[in-house]
């Protein structure tokens, strides 16, 4: 055989293990993987660097409108780009339905949206608004397009579902082989607090940190676990930022559950601290659930050792500090007015590999898990996520050596700040290929715009109940001679 490209010299990581080997790539697909390989129209030499599965990026607002309207700086050029100059070869923004609106309408817009992508990408549908329509019809068509899995809110007023709505929802994506992923913050403690700190005039940014309590989290972290054993669907439970959020998360799966989690590099790197800076500046740390402390940061981090989180997802939210985003309301705007999120989609692999691989935390092999494989295992996206003949070539070669400083410039977004800004990382993505094409190569941009393509999802297969029986279930069930 004849390839297009061999990648030669490195040492190639899997989710499960290392060792030195070429590969041999012809048509976007890796179509050998072998000790050494000669031949290739273009020879890429690794120079004993690691060539790793480029990072998956499961969560990440792109070209999305707030439910209050407020438009991410991001489109699929500047985030794709961003993307991709942080390691990732494809990602899976959310496609947002607002309230009144037809899912059909909006993967259609969504579809526009994402053309200039330079990587792959595929959406998880936001839904609002489960009317009998969109559950019944307009999911299922959904799903069939290979974007099989949905988004919902337990808070935020034009977004939250309610249990009921949370309830057709599991049952529907169950029944279709879809996954359910949940937004958990329980919206009466949210509001509860809101309305204490509001009556005590504390609106500056810091009081963000303490309107949404670890317990709100806990709370509906719990009752959306509990809600889908219930309807017998899985759960993917994101950004969670709590100790107790993640315990939870760890008994349903001990339990048999398929309850799937992430966490986000801003829970393990920044404190509530960060939103208590001169001015306004603590608004640049704003988001929902919001930093924490020390001491969740290192439960947090067990959790990521011992297997709790499938993987760790920025959330990139990319709200500027100008009055287009954060500060849309006014300069000293109070802390409900201030757009939740922020960026990371280029720090996110460089700032796990940073703390968690060099600094003895994780194993490289775990490093590949958390960014990509299992991303790609339970979104269905069959063949992207691993290093095997049959595979896309969606590949990331690291230098595990060299020394960057965080800045802004180096996102290549569209934000004007970086909430990761100055920090010193050791290894960096320097070649990115989605499907055989190099993307970027030290530094360097050779996407081009429109070279990304959807990539459909398979159903996951979790169709049957899951390992958390519920008795009356079950007896309902046999009663009815099903
Ligand atoms: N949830 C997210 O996932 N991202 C930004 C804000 C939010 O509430
Ligand atoms: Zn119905
Ligand atoms: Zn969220
Ligand atoms: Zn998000």
């Amino acid at each position: 055989v004849e390839f297009d490209t061999v990648i030669h010299g490195g040492t190639i990581v899997t989710a499960s293990e290392r060792y030195a080997g070429d590969i041999g790539i012809t048509d976007g697909r890796i179509c050998a993987v072998a000790e050494r390989l000669a031949g290739g129209t273009r020879r890429i030499d690794a120079g004993g660097r690691l060539v790793m599965p480029g990072g998956i990026e499961a969560h990440a607002h792109i070209a999305q409108e707030s439910a209050s309207g407020i438009m991410t700086a991001d489109g699929y050029l500047s985030g794709s780009i961003s993307a991709a100059f942080g390691g990732n070869s494809s990602f899976i923004p959310f496609a947002a339905q607002h309230r009144g609106q037809s899912i059909d309408d909006v993967i259609a817009t969504y579809d526009a949206r994402a053309r200039p992508s330079v990587i792959d990408y595929s959406w998880h549908l936001i839904v609002s608004d489960p009317t009998e329509e969109v559950l019944h019809d307009q999911l299922p068509r959904a799903f069939a397009r290979g974007i099989t899995s949905l988004k919902v809110f337990t808070t935020y007023d034009l977004l939250n579902i309610g249990d009921a709505g949370m309830l057709d929802i599991l049952s529907v994506a169950r029944d279709h082989g879809a996954l359910t992923m949940v937004h958990a913050e329980n919206h009466a403690m949210v509001a509860w607090m809101n309305g204490e700190l509001g009556a005590r005039g504390l609106t500056a940014p810091k009081y963000h940190a303490l309107s949404r309590p670890e317990l709100a989290e806990e709370e509906a972290i719990n009752r959306a676990i509990t809600l889908a054993q219930l309807s017998g669907a899985p759960l993917f439970v994101v950004h969670v930022s709590t100790a107790g959020g993640a315990a939870r998360v760890q008994r349903a799966r001990g339990e048999g559950g398929q309850v799937f989690a992430e966490t986000c590099p801003q829970y393990l790197a920044l404190t509530r601290d960060d939103l208590d800076r001169p001015g306004m500046e603590g608004a640049k740390f704003i988001c929902s659930p919001p930093l924490r402390d020390a001491a969740t940061q290192d439960a947090l981090w067990r959790h990521v050792q011992t297997g709790t989180f499938d993987s760790v997802s920025s959330d990139h939210a990319p709200y500027r500090f100008d009055g287009t985003g954060k500060l849309m309301h006014g300069q000293g705007a109070p802390y409900p007015k201030i757009a939740n999120g922020m960026p990371g989609i280029a720090a996110r692999l460089p700032w796990l590999f940073s703390e968690g691989v060099v600094k003895g935390r994780l194993r490289l092999e775990d490093f590949v898990a958390l960014t990509s494989t299992n991303a790609a295992r339970i979104f269905g996206a069959a063949k992207k996520g691993r290093i095997t003949p049959g595979m896309d070539a969606d590949i990331a070669i690291w230098n595990p050596e060299a020394v960057r400083k965080v800045t802004l410039a180096d996102q290549h977004d569209n934000m004007d700040f970086t909430p990761f800004e100055g920090m010193e990382l050791t290894g960096v993505p320097e070649i990115v290929m989605t499907r055989g094409e190099v993307i970027v190569a030290h530094g360097t941009l050779h996407g081009k715009e429109g070279q990304g393509r959807f990539f459909a999802r398979a159903p996951m297969g979790r169709t049957g109940r899951p390992g958390m029986p519920v008795k009356e279930v079950e007896l309902m069930r046999a009663g009815a001679g099903q």
